[in-house]
């Protein structure tokens, strides 16, 4: 049997036995069904995302139609990752030098195809005009709450990521649902929202205000809202920085693999957020990974589908393939020596790709 054929008779159970609703309460219909589709299907199997899919990969860049995964799977990935770094300044190129009509345009397409679209923001440090990564002053999300004196500028910039994510719209007008996942990577420290750059207090006051003002002030209801946090050991650490179930519906985290203990920390990341999701009626998911594939060729099913395969998660996300850098490729690309490893990945029951999620509707 085709894995989306299993998975549709898991979506009927799902639909007789409880109606779970965004955060939103405005939530746009096909937003209500990606979410209730998405937590249904967690139970059944594992997307796989890629970072930046559509737009560029080793040795090519804006190609329409291509993808590192489907050159060397035959499919694409099922989730694809978007990034909106500089967005906030007004520019036409991203962080990662990417033409924001281009996002605009290869996800429309992405969610026509019937892909789960989901965007990152590293937006600029609007106290000290410096990266996201700046992380010289712990002032800065204070700053941006209300009374601050970065403030106005940082409204500005969620006017003009309102502004973009309002432009989402398929040629009919539909808005196209989108998991948002902005504030990331918070436990650790090398954002300027990260965990010793200001308290829990003002980054769940920083997720409010942003929550509160794309859905209430700019009537945005296409999001669902994902909160990503790096490492963590326990529980208790994982929802220190949680914002709130009425503005949260994923539950993730990032954690890459950076020698030994991975797998343990991984399994233990994966058990205790897929509880969590369980118990709160989120989604689950790893937002972002990645392994030394070149070296480990193995690792997408030694390493990752091993220790995921026991938890219930909506997708596993591999970070971006740069254009000109083969060593920093978190996917594999056509000739990879991870290539036949990732193939059984592909293939495994547990794995789902754009060809298993596709008859699903997932937006109906
Ligand atoms: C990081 C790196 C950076 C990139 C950023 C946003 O993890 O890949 O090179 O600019 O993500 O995509």
């Amino acid at each position: 049997m085709r894995k989306g054929i299993a998975f549709a008779a898991v979506l009927m159970v799902f639909a007789a036995c409880g109606r779970p609703h965004p955060a939103d309460p405005g939530a746009t219909r096909e937003t209500v069904k990606l979410y209730r589709n998405l937590l249904a299907l967690q139970s059944g199997g594992m997307m796989f995302g890629h970072q930046d899919a559509l737009l560029y990969g080793y040795g090519w860049f804006y190609e329409e139609g291509r993808s590192d995964v489907k050159e060397v799977c035959g499919d694409y990935p099922a989730v694809c990752g978007w990034e909106l770094g500089h967005l906030e300044l007004g520019d036409s190129l991203s962080l990662d030098s990417v033409r924001f009509d281009k996002i605009r345009s290869l996800l429309t397409e992405a969610f026509l195809r019937g892909n789960v679209n989901t965007i990152s923001w590293h937006l600029r440090n609007p106290l000290t005009g410096g990266s996201a990564w700046d992380v010289t002053s712990a002032e800065t999300v204070r700053s941006l709450l209300p009374g601050g004196e970065k403030h106005s500028l940082f409204m500005d910039y969620l006017d003009k990521l309102a502004g973009f994510l309002l432009s989402l719209r398929t040629p009919g007008g539909t808005f196209i649902p989108v998991v948002f996942r902005p504030y990331h990577e918070h436990t650790g420290s090398w954002f300027w929202w990260g965990r010793n750059l200001c308290t829990a207090d003002d980054y769940m006051a920083l997720w409010r205000l942003t929550v509160t003002y794309l859905r209430e002030t700019r009537g945005i209801h296409h999001l669902l809202y994902a909160y990503s946090t790096d490492r963590f050991t326990t529980r208790e650490e994982y929802l220190e920085r949680y914002p709130g179930d009425d503005l949260i519906d994923m539950v993730a985290f990032d954690l890459y693999d950076r020698g030994p203990g991975f797998p343990e920390t991984l399994g233990n990341c994966a058990a205790i957020v897929s509880q969590i999701a369980k118990e709160k009626k989120k989604i689950a998911a790893v937002s972002e990974t990645g392994g030394p594939i070149a070296r480990q060729t193995d690792w997408w099913t030694a390493v990752l589908l091993k220790t995921l395969e026991p938890f219930d998660l909506s997708w596993v996300l591999v970070w971006r393939n740069p254009h000109n850098n083969p060593a920093a490729a978190f996917a594999p690309f056509k000739g990879h020596p991870s290539t036949a490893d990732f193939l059984l990945f592909h293939d495994h029951p547990e794995t789902l790709f754009l060809k298993d999620i596709a008859p699903l509707k997932l937006y109906r």
